[in-house]
């Protein structure tokens, strides 16, 4: 296949374009380097060092044999979008949108740009398509927070029956989301579907869960490592307790802690896309897929890290810290899966503490990059 990965620089977007790449598949990547740029911004830098997009690719040639075309570009300059569309892709993966939560929740320049940048490169595909390659199915990226924690199990569909007042009716599947990033997905997914009722186009919007994790089977040299954030504004929390611990900082659990989220390594993450994308929707479909393994508190990872970090010797306390988002701490939590276990995903349960000590040995040779950024772990946005 032909696929075009815009956001090729990212946290996913290197695995991906290995694995792809490995198997024989034609991979084009554009980037416009904003994630190097905004974590630069906060005064961080990823805890395992990655070269720059040129040295990747010669990293991907020299120990993989496989060459990965690259184009530096902005996906919400309509031209670059044009120009690889013009290429006819099979599929297009769209990761390149801003995705940490509290980058967008900073002031109002950061929820504009976040909106600005999401919304209008996921309208610039979708019109590409429309008008260049109808044809190609285009994987998104959304986010499992796009629902909020409601109190209902959530239907892994884009529509749902509704009874209001004493009428039945088929609305979108309610969605209350919890920081302004969160809502760009929110309106992300409206246009897809719209845009797929109105020109047909084959889509799988992906809601996934916070990913974890330092390597996938392709990554088997330090030149080709992914980024690894952990710092307050784009580590995810997983890493950031790794990180932590293996520097000895109290983990940061917010407030309680009870909060639960469905969380996916970054293994799981890169087989299930693979499988999406070598097994499409029917043409014209809009599939929506809830991508995560298990679902936990924030609290039981913390002492998940703590124990994993104990077993290496690392003594490691959990703090309890006042919670910086306006999010529930108490809630029923049930993304309903079917299409990924369907394709044979999520099968094989691998041991969750197992992983974690595997992140932790992987991060202990640079931990000297993690404490140089000490002071910059606590939490500096705040919701409200
Ligand atoms: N949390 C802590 N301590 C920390 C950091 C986070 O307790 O040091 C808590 C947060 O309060 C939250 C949960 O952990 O309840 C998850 O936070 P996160 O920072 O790992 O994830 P989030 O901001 O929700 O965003 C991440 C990715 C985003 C993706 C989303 C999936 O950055 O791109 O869309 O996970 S989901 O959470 O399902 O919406």
């Amino acid at each position: 296949m032909k696929i075009v990965i815009f956001g090729i620089d990212g946290y996913l977007g290197w695995p991906l374009a290995l694995r792809l790449a490995a198997r024989g598949h034609d991979v084009i990547g554009v980037d416009n380097y904003s994630t190097r740029r905004g974590v630069e911004e906060v005064g961080s830098w990823s805890a395992l060092p990655i070269g720059t997009m040129e040295e990747r690719l010669r990293a991907a040639k020299e120990v993989m044999g496989v060459d990965i075309s690259f184009i530096e570009g902005d996906v919400t300059d309509y031209g670059v979008v044009k120009k690889v569309m013009q290429e006819k892709p099979d599929a297009v993966v769209h990761f390149a949108e801003q995705k940490s939560a509290p980058y967008s929740m900073m002031d109002l320049d950061h929820a504009k740009y976040t909106f600005t940048n999401n919304i209008i490169g996921t309208l610039n595909i979708v019109y590409a398509a429309r008008d260049l390659s109808p044809r190609t199915h285009i994987l998104k990226m959304g986010t499992l927070g796009e629902y909020g924690t409601p109190n209902f199990d959530i239907p892994e569909t884009a529509m749902v029956k509704a009874i209001i007042g004493d009428r039945e009716d088929e609305i979108v599947v309610p969605r209350w989301a919890g920081s302004w990033y969160h809502w760009s997905k929110v309106y992300d997914s409206y246009n897809l579907m719209y845009a797929n009722k109105l020109w047909g186009l084959t889509v799988t919007d992906i809601h996934q869960g916070p990913v974890y994790g330092t390597r996938t089977p392709e990554i088997i040299d330090e030149r080709l490592f992914t980024r690894f954030d952990f710092d307050d504004v784009w580590g995810t929390v997983i890493n950031r307790y790794c990180a932590q611990a293996v520097i000895g900082h109290p983990l940061t659990v917010y407030g309680s802690g009870k909060q639960i989220r469905g969380f996916i390594s970054l293994e799981d993450s890169i087989d299930s896309i693979y499988l999406l994308l070598t097994h499409p929707p029917e043409e014209g479909e809009y599939r929506v897929v809830h991508q995560y393994r298990e679902a936990h508190s924030v609290i039981e990872i913390a002492h998940i890290v703590r124990n994993a970090a104990a077993e290496l010797g690392m003594e490691v306390s959990i703090d309890h810290i006042q919670n910086p988002r306006a999010e529930k701490e108490e809630h029923y939590y049930n993304p309903i899966r079917r299409v990924l276990p369907s394709l044979g995903m999520f099968g094989l349960r691998k041991d969750f503490r197992s992983e974690v000590k595997v992140m932790l040995q992987d991060i202990i040779p640079y931990r000297h990059r993690i404490e140089e950024k000490r002071s910059i772990i606590m939490p500096r946005v705040r919701w409200r």
